[in-house]
């Protein structure tokens, strides 16, 4: 197996640890502790159950049991793709106390994601729920054992597991457990939005991760009288750790998971719970905000809304306390590592015109020119950054790592941002290619790869086209093979293809040819601006 590593320069570690950012905790050491000082607090619900710190720490530790018992063993990569439900915690939380290793996968990717993430990582399990909003993921989970016959082990975590392990959740036989792993190994893979080709490994420390978590909760205000509501898919970083689900836990604070992020499921949760934090993408903001005056649900309880994952627009930015009642915060952060948010304190303008500030007084951030010469504050450049929780090299991609990385271990995030006084950072757009839809981020190449294998498509490029609902929509531009393919069709043969709902094209649109320019060839990149251009001057 390729080793996971995070690899800070041993001074640069050292200097983390005596800042005292890197406390030499794991994922698995903290909840331990925490169910020792507050065993029966309510660690996590998803309205129906309450489970206490006590009880997620004993149903975590049969969890371990039951991967050890089934044959994983530690330093084992796991991809888990689970739903907002409770048992999302114990899953993972055995995972961790087991020495292995989480792959977050969203309920939304199907088998082709699925079998590159298991394949990149070089997996050995799989956890599921049986089925999640109508799609039954036993049935992907056969199709991944074909594909992937590496991948020995999976376990479903409700429901009927058919020929697959049920997880043991309840205490069973004891089994010994291994100790905790040093601190500073990879405890989990996230998955980056990417925008070329298919999505990187994102491997992150214990230290580095609960450092951005511990921080975020000092910034966002959550203590152990919070109450955070998980309305975003539980897999996803922002909703994970900004201050997300982990923060919440590390605080000793209530985890409130909701099924979906529709004011439908969520309203009544905020009431019922009395949700103090929550966190979204500005189209599920602008939605929240539309239904909060329609509907009897108390928001009172309310304090602070996140937003982030995608630029939300000062003018909806300013409704959010007169409709919503609660202090907005931006945040403006990635699965890599660096994440900024305004202050709770700030001045209005601040938090309705800025995408905020970074966590750590030792987050380096650049921002440079096409040469990669710094530009002066508030001209707009490429933002790079590195720091105490933003990773030097994704996993087993060298190619990826040559691009996407300095030779000083700067991380080039590809956003365009301002930096403007006090270190705030407006986010004007994004260098690579990517649709930033509803804050999912779609890379156009690797759509373009897909609508190549059809046999009436002799070209293709994806271009982002802006949306009034999800900030941003793709469109795909293609050169027909022949026969014009009918656009339901096409959409149709594209979710044949094993891939997420959202990465299909929103709109495609055929054209006889692709100017190019009188020297003839342009690069894709060119060229997915010249589409995008011609068609938002039509418009
Ligand atoms: C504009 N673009 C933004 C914002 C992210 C907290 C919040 C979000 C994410 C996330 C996260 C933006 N305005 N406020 O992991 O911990 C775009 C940028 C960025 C990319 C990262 C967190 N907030 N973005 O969205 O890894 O382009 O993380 O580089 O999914 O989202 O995407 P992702």
């Amino acid at each position: 197996m390729i080793p996971l590593r995070q690899t800070w320069p041993e001074d640069v570690a050292r200097r983390y640890r005596e800042k005292g950012y890197w406390r030499g905790e794991t994922f698995s050491s903290f909840l331990r502790q925490r169910a020792a000082e507050r065993p029966q607090a309510i660690a996590i619900t998803d309205g129906a159950r309450h489970w206490s710190y006590a009880e997620l720490l004993s149903r975590a530790e049969a969890a371990a049991a039951g991967y050890l018992r089934a044959g994983l063993r530690p330093g084992d990569r796991v991809v888990v793709q689970l739903p907002n439900i409770a048992e999302f915690f114990p899953a993972v939380f055995g995972l961790f106390r087991a020495g292995m290793i989480p792959l977050y996968a969203l309920p939304a990717h199907r088998i082709t994601e699925i079998a590159h993430f298991a394949r990149r990582s070089e997996a050995a399990g799989y956890i599921i729920a049986e089925r999640h909003d109508g799609f039954d993921y036993r049935a992907q989970a056969r199709a991944l054992r074909t594909e992937v016959p590496a991948l020995r082990h999976v376990f479903v975590v409700n429901g009927e597991a058919a020929e697959f392990t049920p997880l043991e959740v309840e205490a069973g036989t004891p089994i010994m457990l291994p100790p905790d792993p040093p601190s500073s190994d990879v405890a989990f893979i996230q998955i980056s939005g990417g925008s070329t080709g298919l999505s990187k490994l994102i491997p992150r420390s214990h230290d580095d991760y609960l450092y951005s978590c511990w921080a975020s909760n000092a910034i966002c205000g959550v203590t152990e009288k919070s109450v955070f509501l998980v309305a975003l898919p539980a897999a996803h970083n922002f909703p994970m750790s900004s201050p997300g689900h982990i923060g919440a836990l590390y605080a000793g604070a209530r985890v409130v998971l909701s099924p979906s992020p529709a004011p439908d499921s969520a309203f009544p949760l905020i009431a019922r719970e009395r949700v103090t934090i929550t966190g979204l993408v500005p189209p599920l903001a602008l939605l929240w905000m539309q239904a909060a005056p329609t509907r009897s649900d108390d928001l009172s309880s309310l304090e602070v809304l996140l937003v982030g994952g995608a630029k939300f627009t000062p003018e909806v930015a300013r409704r959010v306390r007169p409709t919503l009642g609660c202090t907005l915060q931006q945040v403006f952060g990635m699965a890599e590592g660096l994440v900024n948010y305004t202050r709770l304190d700030d001045p209005d303008e601040i938090i309705t015109g800025t995408q905020g500030r970074p966590i750590s007084a030792d987050d380096e951030v650049l921002v440079v020119d096409d040469l990669g010469n710094p530009v002066p504050d508030g001209e707009s450049g490429y933002l790079l950054a590195r720091g105490p929780y933003t990773i030097r090299a994704y996993h087993n991609d060298e190619a990826a790592n040559a691009r996407s990385f300095t030779a000083d271990g700067f991380y080039r995030t590809g956003d365009i941002v301002r930096r403007l006084p006090g270190g705030y950072l407006e986010v004007h757009g994004r260098a690579g290619d990517h649709i930033n839809r509803a804050g999912e981020k779609i890379s156009a190449e690797e759509i373009e790869d897909h609508l190549l294998a059809h046999p009436q498509v002799f070209d293709a490029a994806i271009v982002s086209i802006p949306d009034e609902v999800l900030g941003e929509r793709s469109c795909a531009f293609i050169i027909p093979n022949g026969e014009k393919p009918r656009s339901p069709a096409l959409k149709a043969w594209m979710r044949t293809r094993g891939i997420a709902e959202f990465k299909v094209p929103d709109q495609i649109v055929f054209v006889p040819e692709f100017a190019t320019t009188a020297a003839g060839k342009v690069s894709r990149k060119e060229l997915r601006a010249r589409l995008r251009a011609d068609f938002l001057a039509k418009d």
